[in-house]
């Protein structure tokens, strides 16, 4: 039921997977436990198929269907389009939807290229001169560890940064009868751990630091370069079926980055972590402080002040699920924590509240842009024997 009192907001969804399984879920659930300027209306979600995405609709929450997603952008009940599919899409439906007026979610990473990503943060620079927003999906930045770490290093708790140690660790392809997918594909995904996972610690290292980076030497591998065919897709690699795929993106990403305000930092994106489910780690040591955090215990952020005196200093762990912390008021009684889909909530939560005051959220666009030509300036360095490589400002 809508407030009486608040606007509506008409969500339309490109995409049923994994992330917009996910995305439904934020949608549902943000007017229940957050008090919004705006109510959002599951209005329609769209996919390819009749079937699956009636199926699909039923069970997420949405009110109708299309099978075409230029539907979706034309329809004037729909006030914003959220993109859940696969990279090689979201430029043509985000800049789409933003021309004809409507604020824009879209995925992780950007895009598939930097030219990709460059159109699409001139389109939105264009429609936010018109008051339409847009939104670029680096959910993790929402989990409320991340946002007291980020609170933490802007209070000066860690004085000056001088290392950033940033990993995304997943293992579900490590065995080499895992399936093909479309995160495996090249033309689909445009990279592979680097981009999927690796653009996620990017945006985390820059976000909780405040300071970008500016170059970068890289090591790719691609560790298994043919896999079975899919039988049927899963939400991740699906149901291996008869004949061989080739694997045209990189199983695993390692490399350093400058940081601009002077930090090293090095990063490490792998599906092949055998063991680590969805272990992002993030340490940052600076002159006075250090933070330690992993997703797989992420209602956790470990601090240690290193202005206390040495016979009692050590890593505190701050179990992060008091109403101090970002987002966690809206929540459960203190100490009862978060998991996975709540950060897509906050996602949600933030985006609706900036469209109402008439403000560009964050991450935007550029910020999305800025994140491609780190991913690209890795590529060109792995390309080139891990030659050190600038990330165009
Ligand atoms: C698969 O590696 C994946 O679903 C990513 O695509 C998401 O961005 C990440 O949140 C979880 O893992």
């Amino acid at each position: 039921m809508t407030p009486p009192d608040r606007p509506t907001l008409g969500v339309g969804l490109i995409g049923h997977a994994f992330m917009g399984a996910a995305h439904s879920q934020a949608w549902r659930t943000a007017p229940h436990f957050f008090d919004l300027p705006l109510h959002p209306e599951l209005t329609v979600l769209a996919g390819r198929d009749r079937d699956r995405v009636t199926e699909a609709a039923a069970r997420l929450g949405w009110a109708s269907v299309e099978t075409d997603w230029r539907r979706v952008v034309e329809r004037d009940d729909v006030g914003l389009v959220d993109v859940c599919t696969p990279g090689d899409t979201h430029a043509e439906i985000a800049v789409a939807a933003l021309e004809a007026g409507k604020h824009v979610l879209c995925e992780k990473p950007l895009a598939n290229s930097v030219a990709e990503a460059e159109v699409m943060a001139e389109a939105a620079a264009r429609a936010a001169a018109r008051g339409v927003r847009s939104m670029v999906g680096f959910t993790y930045r929402r989990v409320p560890a991340i946002g007291l770490a980020r609170r933490l290093v802007a209070e000066g708790r860690l004085g000056q940064v001088r290392h950033v140690r940033a990993q995304y660790l997943q293992d579900w392809i490590a065995d080499p009868s895992a399936p093909m997918s479309w995160r495996l594909e090249k033309d689909k995904a445009g990279s592979g751990a680097l981009g999927d996972i690796g653009a996620h610690v990017v945006d985390l290292a820059q976000y909780v630091t405040g300071q970008a980076i500016t170059g970068v030497s890289a090591v790719l591998e691609t560790f298994v370069r043919q896999r079975p065919l899919p039988a049927s897709a899963g939400s991740l690699s699906g149901v291996a079926g008869e004949g061989m795929g080739e694997v045209t993106v990189d199983d695993a990403a390692l490399f350093l980055g400058r940081l601009s305000g002077g930090a090293l930092a090095s990063f490490e994106a792998t599906r092949f972590a055998l063991g680590r489910k969805n272990a992002i780690r993030l340490e940052v040591n600076g002159s006075e402080g250090s933070l330690a955090f992993d997703f797989e215990d992420m209602n956790v952020l470990e601090f240690f002040d290193g202005t206390e005196p040495a016979e009692r200093a050590g890593f505190r762990r701050i179990i992060v699920t008091e109403p101090e912390h970002p987002y966690v008021a809206a929540w459960w009684p203190a100490g009862h924590g978060l998991g996975y889909e709540h950060g897509f909530t906050h996602q949600v939560v933030d985006l609706v509240t900036a469209i109402a005051k008439d403000e560009d959220p964050a991450p935007s666009f550029a910020a999305g842009l800025q994140v491609q030509r780190v991913l690209d300036a890795v590529e060109r360095s792995a390309a080139n024997r891990s030659t050190w490589t600038d990330v165009p400002a």
